[in-house]
């Protein structure tokens, strides 16, 4: 499962934004640090094929796709006085797959915090670049001290390290680098933060809805191809989060906020993440199923079961909207219109599949 971190200046809306996607129950409040342990929750995002396929079926079961969301302290600026409690936190987020940063644009009086999301940007950029150079500055040193034990992912890593310190040193966050997606892949193992991808979120107030597209175009220019920007109503959101399914989508029509954040974030991150859905369906169960953009049908059986991809036969295969309007699997195929396909097949985002194997 994918692990989102949330990163952010304090009341920022991060907790917040954590339970409009958890559904989860942080403590959100007005005051700076109010986040002291970090927190992991599972966001499982809705998905309107998954339902029409599940409805068809009879399932007795539905599993949505999921990710993991990780909450963490406030980012504090290093330059102020004292350690900046929130820097520390960032071990919370060193093994995610990808970062969300909480950029607050709401203004609310009673909740102090930086409301200009460039200004936040640059701060957190800062604070990011300073933790990846000192946690590359001590990978280098423990791997020149035993250089003959280590092992070739890490050495590979290792060699490319020098050229991502020079970068970092400027100031310049990876994920803004000119690293190619080679040389970035290769230090992945060395877990740093801004060699993952990135999703930007900014926190509007009720009153800017119509207002941000501004914004987010403006991070957008900021960022240039570097990230995912998107913004919600992380207040609104949240709310609509503890209603049920039936009338969180009112809430959020009524709004015009359309499938909401969990999907918009949900999206976002897969998006930069390149991941893709295929869906399985039948009467005990129906269920989305994340892949690697590009994978071939054995890769995506073995996101169900390592058996399946061992004993990979074939696949059989339907886009999710042709099966819902054929009705069935049965009559799909009594019309010819399941294909069969083999391990060379790349599956493709909304793909049903049924799995023939041997073991
Ligand atoms: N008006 C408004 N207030 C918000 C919004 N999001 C969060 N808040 C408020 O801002 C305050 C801080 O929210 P939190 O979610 O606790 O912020 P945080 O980033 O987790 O803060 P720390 O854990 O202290 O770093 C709370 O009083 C929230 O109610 C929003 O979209 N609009
Ligand atoms: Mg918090």
């Amino acid at each position: 499962m994918d692990r989102l971190g949330l990163v952010g200046l304090p009341n920022s809306g991060k907790s917040a934004l954590f339970n409009a996607l958890t559904g989860g129950d942080a403590l959100v409040a007005s005051h700076p640090f109010s986040t002291t342990e970090t927190e992991i929750g599972i966001a499982s995002v809705p998905d309107h094929r998954l339902v029409a396929l599940a409805k068809m079926s009879e399932s007795k079961k539905v599993v949505a796709a999921a990710f993991e969301i990780v909450d963490i302290a406030g980012i504090q600026k290093s330059t102020e006085k004292g350690d900046g409690l929130g820097s520390r936190f960032l071990a919370g987020v060193r093994e995610v797959d990808a970062l969300a940063l909480v950029l607050r644009s709401f203004e609310d009086e009673s909740a102090p915090g930086e409301t200009d999301p460039m200004e936040a940007l640059a701060t957190l950029e800062f604070e990011l670049v300073l933790a990846d150079a000192g946690s590359l500055e001590t990978q280098l040193e423990r791997a020149a001290k035993k250089r003959a034990a280590a092992d070739p992912t890490l050495s590979a890593a290792i060699e490319v390290a020098p050229k991502a310190l020079e970068i970092l040193h400027e100031g310049t966050p990876l994920y803004r680098s000119k690293l190619t997606a080679e040389e970035r892949a290769t230090l992945r193992p060395l877990f740093l933060l801004t060699n993952k991808p990135l999703v930007v979120v900014v926190n509007i107030g009720e009153d800017e809805i119509d207002s941000a597209e501004t914004t987010v175009d403006q991070i957008r220019g900021e960022l240039g191809g570097a990230a995912e920007v998107l913004a919600v109503s992380v207040q609104l959101e949240a709310e609509a989060a503890r209603l049920d399914p039936g009338e969180r989508q009112e809430m959020l029509e009524g709004l015009g906020l359309g499938e909401g954040a969990l999907v918009r974030v949900a999206r976002a991150a897969w998006v930069i993440l390149g991941r893709q859905t295929f869906l399985t369906t039948g009467e005990d169960e129906s269920r989305a199923w994340m892949f690697r953009t590009g994978a071939k049908a054995p890769e995506c059986a073995g996101v169900i079961h390592s058996d399946l991809q061992r004993g990979f036969i074939k696949a059989d295969v339907i886009a999710w909207d042709e099966l819902l309007e054929l009705g069935s699997f049965a009559a799909a195929r009594s019309k010819g219109k399941v294909r069969l396909e083999g391990k060379d097949y790349v599956v493709q985002d909304g793909d049903v599949l049924e799995i023939r194997f041997n073991v």
